[in-house]
Parts: structure tokens; sequence; C-alpha cells
């Protein structure tokens, strides 16, 4: 699998008020600024043609753009975000998703889905059953992805925000996991790189064309997935981490 294109979104100022439960204070916003063209400059590195979106300040999260859709090689599907705050996020990615010919399914009420829960391993997605991501809401997904060949199953949530909060698929077989994740028997076909208590947020870390986006400061998780043959960049992500949001939230990759 390689990626040759991405959808970003610019954090607009009204970022500062974004939804939260990291108790880190609010965001500096030209930080944000710096960070997220650091992130879209790594992104080029990794052979992407990038897209970037104009920043919307109705919307405060609306930089964590996958929430609102997933992408896959046969089709995108556009999400209802579980926050009511963000439900109208996904009106502007439809367009740039309808320019590269996908075919477009839609998950619809009473179904909400962040797709920050929806983890493709291969052919395979895994779907977190979350504070965001309903039951009803997965099953449409799976319906849709079904249609294409591919296949959908659930992982329960008891307390991240979003799966790919906890959770990584490297490719080659590789799963990062951390905290609720660790053992659990919807992944055991996998061989995984555990991510220490003291270091969680570095679970969120991105594959990207043979290499792995890692967010700065968590010097245990990097080390331990270059052990195993990855290549990592270290992109520094405080000001997104302030919002509950990683590596793989600011970017549709396809
Ligand atoms: C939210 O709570 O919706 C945003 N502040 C963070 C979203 C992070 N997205 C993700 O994990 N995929």
């Amino acid at each position: 699998m390689r990626f040759a294109n991405a959808i970003v979104r610019t954090p607009g100022p009204s970022m500062i008020h974004g939804l939260t439960s990291a108790n880190l204070g609010k965001p500096d916003y030209e930080k944000a600024l710096a960070q997220h063209a650091a992130y879209i400059r790594a992104l080029e590195s990794c052979g992407l043609q990038v897209t970037v979106l104009p920043h919307d300040n109705d919307y405060p999260d609306s930089t964590f753009v996958e929430d609102t859709a997933l992408v896959t090689p046969a089709c995108a599907i556009i999400m209802r975000p579980g926050a009511p705050s963000r439900r109208g996020e996904t009106t502007a990615i439809e367009n740039p998703l309808t320019k590269f010919s996908m075919h477009i399914g839609r998950v619809v009420s009473p179904g909400t889905v962040d797709a920050g829960d929806i983890m493709m391993a291969g052919d395979h997605y895994y779907i977190g059953l979350s504070q965001r991501t309903n039951a009803e809401g997965a099953s449409q997904v799976i319906r849709v992805l079904e249609k294409y060949g591919l296949t959908g199953s659930t992982v329960l949530l008891k307390d991240a925000l979003h799966l790919k909060s906890g959770v990584a698929y490297l490719e080659e077989g590789w799963l990062v996991t951390g905290g609720e994740f660790v053992g659990r028997r919807e992944f055991s076909e996998f061989k995984t790189i555990l991510v220490e208590s003291d270091e969680q947020y570095a679970a969120n870390c991105l594959w990207v064309n043979d290499r792995v986006l890692v967010a700065a400061g968590f010097p245990k998780t990097k080390q331990a997935i270059e052990t195993c043959g990855f290549e990592t960049v270290q992109l520094e992500m405080s000001e997104f981490q302030k919002l509950d949001g990683g590596l793989s939230c600011l970017s549709l990759r396809f």
C-alpha cells in the first residue's frame, strides 16, 4: 500500500475553543500554525500531494479532518461526527473527495461515527465503539465497506477518545498499542510495539509510505518503532495534543 494524496485543513483562530479533555491549557494559535505547516512538509517529504483546505472559524475542531471521512482505495464514506459541534465539518470535505472521483457513501442519523475510530489494516477496518461512534454508525460503515469487497468489525472502547488514540497500524503486520488496547483479543494476530503508560499520547503515530511520523517528546516509543525497522519522522504536536488531537487526526491519506 502506498499513499499518493492527503487532505488537510489549516486550523483557524477559533481552535483555542476546541473540544478537549486534556487539561493542558489553551493552544497557542501561532505555534499551532507552525506545527501544522511542518506536518504538511513531512507528508510532502513522504511523497504525498497535499490539498490544503482553508480554515473555517465556525468549526474550532475542523483541523482534525480525519474524523470527517473514511477514505479507502475503493470508496469514501462521509461520517456523521458524534459531537454535535462538529457535524457541519463534513460539508467542506465532500467536494475535494468528489474531485478525486471517489464513490461516496455516508453515515446517516441515528448513526454517528468519527473516523478517528476507524483503523485500516489491509482490507479490514476496525471500528471503535466510543463516546463518538455508535453501533448503528459502525454497522452503516461496515455495510458500505462490504459493497466494495472490504470488511469491518467493532472494538469496544472504555476510556480512549478514539480507537486511534491508542492504536496504530504500521503495515507489515505491526501494530503500536497502548493503554486499554494492550493485549486485546481483537488484535492478537498482529506483532505489537508497546507504548508505555508515561508515553500514552505517542500511540497515535502515523505510517506514511514506509516512514512513521511520531510525536516529539516520546523517546521510548520512537526507539521501539525504529528497532522494528521503521524510519521515523519526529514532529512537534504540543498544540494539537492540548485538544486531544494526534498525528493521524490532521489528515486524510489515500
Ligand atoms: C475532538 O474532541 O473532537 C477534537 N478536539 C479532537 C479530535 C481528535 N481526532 C482524532 O483523534 N481523530
